[in-house]
């Protein structure tokens, strides 16, 4: 087996803590993954993976950098990343899902925030994560306050570049975004020395369509009764994307779901036909946070969708692949990006049009909104969700939640209950 340690330590890793973080995740795993029954064979891929998450991916970002490429994370589903590949440049995600980043991000930050970002930066700070690590440059945005605030503390160490997003939806807004978004063009071009031809990119904007694609059929088939992958796995397979080579990502994903398609024209199932059907809405879930899932599918229940941004927030509409010049490109990238229905807009009817959507074609029986502590925009918007849903008889419960797992004793209860309403 390679020994990867010296790459790690190249990469300024602080090593001795890296292998208390590496070696919780086998456990985990085991636990929360390999025990699941009748898996799709195609899993196989996404075992491998999270078994080698610090080792096999990285190899490749070092390998881009010592031809000289560049590495370029981001936080967030709003950065175009078919321009950071087509500057010749790598994107990956960079969101942090683990407790363990938790402390180190609070040396820094306020305790009360969202452990999304206190993680991200926890990352950054011990030395623990080799993407963070292998970055040139990191991509904020200005989404929620947690986040636009957290970049300028980032910023103190290492290279960050801020996407400035519009917080509305109108004409205007609209135009100052593809503004923006022709800025960050040029600043990947100046990163990275390589111009960014409209060959070069409608390369990229068709690979990402592709990309968007292959999740969607994954997802469809979700829509069967009995459901042939569970959500647990659909959601592996999600946050994977993030930072998987996009061709092999494609690749692989079409393989889980090839497999899906023929248990549904079997009739072959990983969960009993007539097990409850959740859709889970709400604030994204990095790798390794699978804790909300893993309660509610050790519960006899099944996740059906997620209206996330590791989920459908992530893949759903196409770039328009009509563009012939840069500013045609320009612009279907910034229609297609400002279709994402995150709460950081005001209004955002979009999203609860889209829960109601999906809640229809995914034949939920039940909603669970999960909202990480302190994320105060998801947390407000439940409101008018919980309205429209109890509108039309939906049942819907509300989760806030962290990293920790010292609340999954009650929210295991609270799961349980509202799967026994809904049975
Ligand atoms: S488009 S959801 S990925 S911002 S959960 S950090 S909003 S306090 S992650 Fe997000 Fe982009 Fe929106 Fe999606 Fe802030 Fe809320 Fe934390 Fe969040």
């Amino acid at each position: 087996m390679t020994d990867y340690r010296k790459m790690w330590s190249d990469l300024g890793m602080d090593l001795e803590k890296h292998d208390l973080l590496t070696s919780a995740l086998p456990l985990v795993y085991e636990e929360v993954y390999l025990q699941q029954k009748d898996r799709p064979q195609a899993m196989e891929y996404f075992d491998l993976v999270v078994a080698e998450i610090h080792s096999l991916r990285i190899a490749e970002l070092v390998e881009h950098r010592r031809r000289g490429g560049k590495v370029c994370g981001a936080f967030c589903v709003f950065v175009p990343v078919e321009i950071v590949r087509a500057a010749g440049a790598i994107a990956v995600g960079l969101c942090g899902g683990s407790q363990f980043w938790i402390p180190d991000g609070e040396k820094v930050l306020p305790r009360n925030l969202c452990p999304l970002i206190k993680a991200s930066l926890g990352a950054r700070l011990s030395g623990t994560c080799p993407y963070f690590q292998s970055c040139d440059l990191l991509i904020g945005e200005t989404t929620c306050d947690g986040k636009k605030k957290a970049w300028e503390v980032l910023g103190e160490f290492a290279p960050v570049y801020v996407m400035d997003l519009p917080q509305m939806k109108r004409p205007q807004d609209l135009a100052a975004w593809r503004k923006e978004i022709e800025l960050f063009l040029a600043m990947m071009e100046e990163l990275t020395g390589c111009r960014v031809t409209p060959e070069r990119l409608a390369e990229e904007i068709r690979l990402q369509n592709r990309l968007r694609r292959a999740l969607e059929r994954l997802y469809r088939a979700r829509k069967a009764d009995p459901v042939p992958v569970s959500g647990k796995d659909v959601l592996l397979v999600t946050q994977v994307s993030f930072y998987d080579d996009p061709s092999r990502f494609i690749e692989k994903t079409e393989a889980v779901a090839a497999e899906a398609e023929e248990r549904i024209a079997s009739g072959r199932g990983v969960f009993p036909s007539g097990a409850p059907r959740i859709l889970v809405t709400g604030t994204p879930m990095a790798i390794p946070n699978w804790k909300l899932h893993h309660i509610i599918e050790t519960a006899g229940a099944v996740v059906i969708c997620e209206e996330t941004c590791t989920g459908t927030r992530f893949f759903e509409h196409q770039v328009d692949e009509s563009g012939q010049t840069l500013e045609e490109q320009l612009q279907a990238l910034a229609e297609r990006y400002l279709k994402i229905n995150c709460s950081c807009f005001t209004p955002n009817p979009g999203r609860i049009d889209d829960i109601l959507r999906l809640v229809e074609e995914y034949r939920a029986d039940g909603v669970i909104y999960y909202n990480l502590q302190f994320c105060h925009g998801y947390a407000i918007e439940y409101y008018a969700v919980e309205k429209a849903l109890k509108a039309r008889g939906i049942p819907v419960m509300k989760v806030e939640t962290d990293y920790s797992e010292e609340d999954a004793g009650q929210l295991r209860t609270r799961v349980e209950a509202f799967l026994e309403m809904l049975r």
